[in-house]
């Protein structure tokens, strides 16, 4: 018997609804499978614990992270209680930054039963590789004077070792999917990191001969996301880029609440964490209407991680089975409740 220990952090809002779901799918696939067990140990960190302690989580919660096997997130973020930059400074952007998950990877596809909203919708099938260490998430600037004269300067942090790293993880997927790999940049009005980005992403294709290349100028890659997403495989962006691009990615797949991701501690030296895209839709939480599939899609990457492919793909393919016969959240047309998802996929999954 394999056991795995997975430290949960369902977060704020829809994110304890569906860690809540994403849990029943990974004890049932472990029950079918019969050889694993899954260990969770929930933590209450996020808005709540802040009201409370005056922080996201505690001073040693990096080290109690360290010590289990995978670190699996739901969303992060409760405005009423706490400002945005202060949850998800405190929480997640520092659980990717001391675990040293500097990619974030995330894939795009339309998944059966699920329209998206575009014309030519069900042909894409990319992975946004993410850079998520530095970029323009940075603590570098300040804001000086008051009133009209009052000043915000942000820095943007581009190092060769963290941009290296993302293209290179980019090209390696593109050589293994057989594919090309798209740069995402905007060095015609960002004069100093893209440029930079730029010579960095022509140095890495000169290695891979054999992998074709674009950069595209994040505008315009944002357009064509919508307009001709089958054109694109893997797209390698900076860490504010691809975030933008993978919630885009989410919407055209139908819903934000669809789309999953992996945070990779490449050396696999700490932890890898695994969240879903979304945030912690504070609008609809505790109603019943969250979409389980981004957090239980989540899961299923998780477990590719964790070395558990086969069992991985059988919660992928059983929420294709659900999604196929229509059973949904009203996010993506459907009727149906998180909890009523969440059994379907199990007895999809005991089938
Ligand atoms: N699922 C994690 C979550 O709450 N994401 C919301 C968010 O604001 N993410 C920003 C980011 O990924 O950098």
């Amino acid at each position: 018997m394999k056991n795995f220990r997975i430290a949960c952090l369902p977060g704020d809002g829809i994110g304890l609804e569906v860690m809540s779901a994403a849990q029943d799918v990974l004890q049932t696939a472990a029950e079918i499978h019969g050889g694993v067990v899954f260990d969770f140990t929930n933590f209450p960190w996020g808005s709540d614990y802040y009201v409370e302690n005056g922080l996201m989580m505690p001073e040693d919660g990096i080290r109690q992270l360290k010590e289990f096997d995978t670190v699996f997130l739901g969303a992060v973020g409760n405005p009423k209680l706490v400002p945005d930059h202060i949850s998800l400074w405190g929480m997640l952007i520092k659980i990717r930054r001391e675990l040293e998950l500097s990619l974030n990877v995330r894939p795009a596809r339309v998944l059966r039963g699920i329209d998206s909203p575009l014309h030519s919708p069900n042909d894409f099938n990319f992975i946004v590789v993410r850079e998520n260490s530095e970029g323009e998430y940075s603590e570098a600037g300040g804001v000086i004077h008051n009133g009209p004269d009052e000043i915000a300067v942000q820095n943007g942090i581009f190092t060769r070792k963290a941009t290296e790293r993302a293209i290179r993880y980019a090209f390696k997927l593109a050589k293994k999917r057989g594919s090309k790999v798209t740069s995402a940049t905007k060095s015609n009005g960002i004069v100093h990191s893209m440029p930079f980005w730029d010579r960095i992403f022509n140095e890495v294709a000169a290695e891979y001969p054999d992998v074709e290349t674009r950069s595209v100028h994040i505008d315009a890659l944002s357009a064509f996301l919508v307009t001709k997403p089958e054109t694109f495989d893997v797209i390698v962006a900076s860490n504010l880029f691809g975030d933008i691009l993978t919630d885009l990615g989410g919407a055209i797949m139908g819903s934000i609440g669809i789309a999953p991701s992996a945070n990779l501690n490449p050396e696999g030296k700490y932890p890898s964490m695994f969240e879903p895209v979304h945030g912690s839709a504070p609008d609809i939480a505790g109603q019943g209407k969250a979409n389980p599939l981004g957090q239980v899609w989540t899961a299923s990457m998780m477990l590719d991680h964790l070395g558990l492919p086969e069992l991985g793909a059988a919660i992928l393919e059983a929420c294709e089975e659900v999604t196929g016969e229509g059973i949904k959240t009203p996010d993506i047309g459907g009727t149906s409740s998180t909890e009523e998802v969440t059994a379907a996929i199990c007895s999809a999954l005991r089938k």
